[in-house]
Order: structure tokens, then C-alpha cells, then sequence
């Protein structure tokens, strides 16, 4: 079809013009509402679905492609095929067994593990270069699965972690001392779930320590009113199912935000899961837990030498712990 002519001497396209390629694998709630940001959000120049179900996987496609005349120009293509993600420069997983009402995040994990046997290998051998990121829960422990699965050094394979729940509790503090969210520097690290720890000594709002500006106003914070809000970022998932089957708005932002800081190579700090072996003590094996981490287009640059109280480095420890017991349980 030549509805345009070319122009006398056309130089071709230059070479240098990087082509942007996004995999998400797992057409479902969290895949989509990932699919839709990083559209609407321009991160892209192809975007690829990938699920196990044809049919969903068609109709989710074709509403997509439907909303081109309001959204920045990306190819939206989907296959159950995975030669479809070949060169992606992220290869985003979502795809997995729900979490139902009440089940804890690492009961999802033999579940999810035979599943990712048959997602990984392929996503590694189609984009040998590519960046995993890994969404499914356990999300922790489905991340050091993908690093072994895929062979990939550790700097490119990331858990998507505790990112979202650092982001709940942004939202909470900024709620609870009437401040707009950007505002509040805040993270939580460890296990992205229960076993998760709220970093109190390093939370600032503007630049200004909270805890020593609650201090020095004598307001009567209370550590129980702290506490509390940590509860509530942990229960949060939880409720979310509850009341609406899922969650999706706030995962598909949050993972969006971090595809943005790899491939932008925007160096930001984010508290995702990588391969924590050497820091703050945690020695006694490989595991990957959420720890604020420099993101850019190699994937991890680095872990952020964050002061933490002995107490928050026992915790991590202990969190560490925790998801190192579940590995062992199924022999990984
Ligand atoms: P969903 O809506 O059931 O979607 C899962 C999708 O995976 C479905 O469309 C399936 O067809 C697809 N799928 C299953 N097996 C395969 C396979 N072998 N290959 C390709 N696709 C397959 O679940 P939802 O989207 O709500 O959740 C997906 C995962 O994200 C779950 O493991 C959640 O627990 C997890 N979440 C992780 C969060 C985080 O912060 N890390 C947050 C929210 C949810």
C-alpha cells in the first residue's frame, strides 16, 4: 500500500535511534494493568503479551490496539508463541496462580513454580540480553527461581518486591501528616509480604527526618501509631482481594515507574529484590529480598548504603531468613 511516496533521496532511518521492546508474560489483572501504564506512560516502542490463553490473549490485544488514536504510537502484538519477545529489552512476569482470599503469598509458591519452568527458559533464549523482572508471588522467591532458570548474571534479573508496599506506605505517612506522597521519602525492605520491614530511621518528608522532627515538636508520636501504619501496608494486600478479587492499579504504576528508571536509565533508587547475599549480614546463603537499589539500563547498578538500626538489620535478617526456609523446604 503506497499511501505515502517517499520523499526524493531519503537518508534511512538512523541507526542509532534505539527501538524500546517490552515482554509482558501474563495477560491477567496485574499483566494488563502493567500493559496499559507503560502505554499510556509512552515507555515503549513494542509491546508484547504473552499468556497461556489464546482467547483471552486475543481479546486483550485487540482492545488495546483499539485505543491507538489516543495513545503515543507503540506495536501492540501478543502471541502464546514466546519467538514473539525475541530481542526484548525487559521481559516483565506476571503470569501465575491468583492468590485467593487469605492465602499467604509463599502458599502460592509450589503453584508457581512449575509454571515458571516453562516461562523462563524460553524468555532467556529468545532475549539473551534482556532484563527480567519478575512479579508473580512470591515474588522474592520466584526471583531467584528466574535467576537460576535463566542463567542470567544478577544484575539483570529484579523483583518488583517491596517497591508497591514502600509506595502503600508513602501514600499512609503522607495521609497521616496531611503531605502530598511525592514528598515522602520512605522504604520498606525484606520479604515483600509479612515478614517485611519498615525502614523508620531513614523517613523523610521534604528533606526533613520525621522521626527527629516528631521529636523536636513534641508531638506524641506514638511507636504503636508507626507500627500501626506498617500493619496496615502489610494488610493492605489482603484487603484489596478481599473487597475486589485482585489488585492491580497501584502493582501496574509501580512496576510502569521501575520499567521507567531501567530503560531511561534514570538511576533512581527503588526497593526491589535482588540477590542479597553480602549485605547487612545476610551470609548464610542465596537469597534475593528487597533492598533500595540504583536502577538504570544495566538493570541493578547497586545497593544503596542506607544506615539501619540494629534492630531493622535484625529484622532483614530475619526476613531473609524466612524466604531462605521456604527454598530449602522445596530443595531450590
Ligand atoms: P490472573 O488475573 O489470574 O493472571 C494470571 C495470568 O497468567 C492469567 O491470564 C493466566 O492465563 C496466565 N498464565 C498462567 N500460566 C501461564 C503460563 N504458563 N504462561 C503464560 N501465562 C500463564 O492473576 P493476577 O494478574 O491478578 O496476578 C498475577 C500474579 O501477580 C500473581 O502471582 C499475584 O500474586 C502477583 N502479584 C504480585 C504483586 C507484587 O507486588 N509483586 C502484586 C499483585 C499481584
Amino acid at each position: 500500500h503506497a499511501f505515502f511516496k517517499p520523499i526524493q533521496e531519503a537518508a534511512p532511518p538512523s541507526p542509532t535511534k534505539r527501538h524500546t521492546k517490552i515482554s509482558v508474560i501474563g495477560a491477567g489483572n496485574v499483566g494488563m494493568a502493567i500493559a496499559q501504564t507503560i502505554l499510556t506512560q509512552d515507555l515503549a516502542d513494542e509491546l508484547v503479551l504473552v499468556d497461556a490463553k489464546p482467547d483471552k490473549l486475543r481479546g486483550e490485544m485487540l482492545d488495546l490496539q483499539h485505543a491507538a488514536a489516543f495513545l503515543p504510537r507503540t506495536k501492540i502484538i501478543a502471541s502464546v508463541d514466546y519467538a514473539v519477545t525475541a530481542g526484548s529489552d525487559l521481559c516483565i512476569v506476571t503470569a501465575g496462580a491468583r492468590q485467593i482470599a487469605g492465602e499467604s503469598r509463599l502458599n502460592l509458591l509450589q503453584r508457581n513454580l512449575t509454571l515458571y519452568s516453562d516461562i523462563i527458559p524460553p524468555l532467556a533464549r529468545y532475549s539473551p540480553d534482556t532484563i527480567l523482572m519478575i512479579v508473580s508471588n512470591p515474588v522474592d522467591v520466584l526471583t531467584y527461581v528466574a535467576w537460576k532458570l535463566s542463567g542470567f548474571p544478577s544484575n539483570r534479573v529484579i523483583g518488583s518486591g517491596t517497591n508497591l508496599d514502600s509506595s502503600r506506605f508513602r501514600f499512609l505517612i503522607a495521609d497521616h501528616l496531611d503531605v502530598n506522597a511525592q514528598d515522602v521519602q520512605a522504604y520498606i525492605v525484606g520479604e515483600h509480604g509479612d515478614s517485611s520491614v519498615a525502614l523508620w530511621s531513614s523517613i523523610s518528608v521534604g528533606g526533613v527526618p520525621v522521626l527527629s522532627f516528631l521529636e523536636k515538636q513534641e508531638i506524641a508520636y506514638e511507636k504503636v501509631t508507626l507500627e500501626h501504619i506498617h500493619r496496615e501496608v502489610i494488610e493492605s494486600a489482603y484487603e484489596v482481594i478481599r473487597l475486589k478479587g485482585y489488585t492491580s492499579w497501584a502493582i501496574g504504576y509501580s512496576v510502569a515507574n521501575l520499567a521507567r528508571a531501567i530503560l531511561r536509565d534514570q538511576r533512581r533508587i527503588h526497593a526491589v529484590s535482588v540477590l542479597a547475599k553480602g549485605f547487612y549480614g545476610i551470609d548464610d546463603g542465596e537469597v534475593f529480598l528487597s533492598l533500595p537499589a540504583q536502577l538504570g539500563r544495566g538493570g541493578v547498578l547497586g545497593v544503596t548504603n542506607v544506615h539501619l538500626t540494629d534492630e531493622e538489620a535484625q529484622k532483614l535478617r530475619d526476613s531473609a531468613k524466612t524466604i531462605l526456609e521456604y527454598q530449602r523446604q522445596l530443595g531450590i
